[in-house]
């Protein structure tokens, strides 16, 4: 019942709040311009549910933003995360499929606690979805292991609870029923994870398939692997950080890391995840079509590929 219909929500979220570098914020009308929705429509057959604006959230930005648990600009996204979740779950709880074009990586926090919370209603109790994180990074800092204070590191601390916050507090306004089983999350592509989140992956048993594993095994039993762990029938969230990719197919995004994953491979895995029948949504996030201005052409480009493989484009 998960994906067998053809309705599509669009969500453009031009934030940029989670980081420190401008320009991500313009991605999604970068993903746009070169033609994606048109794609989406006309070769892949979606209907498209899309309100037609790029957002900002300008209306919902504090007068001041001072840090928060070490945090940078925590009522900014906090505030841009909840309303995101709430268009979401909007799309989810229709059945649709929901399409998010970042934006930097903590806009997750309002995408994933969105169709949590909707596929939760419709699977009802006793189970959940899993996500499968592609990145070069694992983005679990906890405000406290974090070194950056940069909330694109953050997002999966908060959708997993290992960061909770009090009612008041910006993050406060994640419920229960908006998160995630550290059980239900995969990644996929990492090379570049930070002390402390390396032991939060250790101490919590979260699956991780690195750069190391995709070298050992090749990424077809890479896939075979991370999908037999989440098992059938179990509806997917995939969100993808362009620089999973290796800066030779992706050079225009804000922490490019060497040594990643092909662009072959990349849509390779959004492929095997749309065969599953089970993904609900897809985030795309990252691009920063305004850094390295001669790759931000390939880099978009980079990204429309992934979103056409993991909504069914196929090769013949
Ligand atoms: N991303 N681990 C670093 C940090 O600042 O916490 C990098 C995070 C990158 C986040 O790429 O979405
Ligand atoms: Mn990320
Ligand atoms: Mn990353
Ligand atoms: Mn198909």
């Amino acid at each position: 019942f998960l994906t067998t219909n053809n309705e599509l929500g669009l969500v453009a979220v031009g934030f940029s709040g989670g980081q420190c570098k401008p320009g991500v914020d313009a991605a999604p009308m970068a993903l746009i311009e070169s033609g994606l929705v048109e794609q989406l429509r006309d070769d892949l057959e979606y209907a498209i549910h899309y309100d037609g604006q790029v957002h900002a959230y300008t209306e919902l930005m504090p007068a001041a933003d001072p840090d928060h648990r070490g945090m940078k600009n925590p009522r900014a996204v906090s505030a841009v995360t909840e309303q995101l979740s709430k268009q979401v779950y909007a799309h989810a709880k229709e059945g649709r499929f929901v399409l998010t074009l970042g934006g930097d990586h903590s806009i997750a926090i309002g995408t994933i606690s969105g169709t949590a919370k909707a596929i939760r209603e419709r699977l009802g109790p006793g189970r959940e979805m899993a996500v499968i994180w592609v990145d070069a990074h694992a983005d679990i800092n906890t405000p406290e292991t974090s070194e950056s204070g940069n909330i694109h590191g953050m997002p999966v601390a908060f959708l997993t609870g290992l960061a909770r916050e009090k009612a008041g507090e910006p993050f406060g306004w994640i419920g229960e029923d908006q998160r995630v089983s550290v059980k239900k999350l995969v990644y996929i592509g990492l090379r570049d994870v930070d002390r402390g989140e390396k032991k939060i992956l250790r101490e919590h048993g979260i699956k991780a398939f690195s750069m190391h594993d995709v070298d050992r095994h090749g990424i077809g039993k890479v896939m075979d692997m991370a999908l037999g762990w989440i098992g059938r029938d179990t509806p997917i969230h995939l969100s993808f950080d362009i620089d999973a990719l290796d800066p030779m197919w992706a050079p225009s995004t804000g922490t490019a890391v060497r040594g990643g994953l092909t662009l072959r491979e990349g849509d390779f895995i959004a492929e095997c995840v749309h065969e599953t029948g089970s993904l609900v949504a897809l985030d795309l996030v990252e691009v920063n079509p305004s850094l390295e201005e001669q790759g931000a052409a390939e880099t978009v480009r980079a990204g429309v590929s992934i979103v056409r493989c993991a909504l069914g484009d196929t090769l013949l």
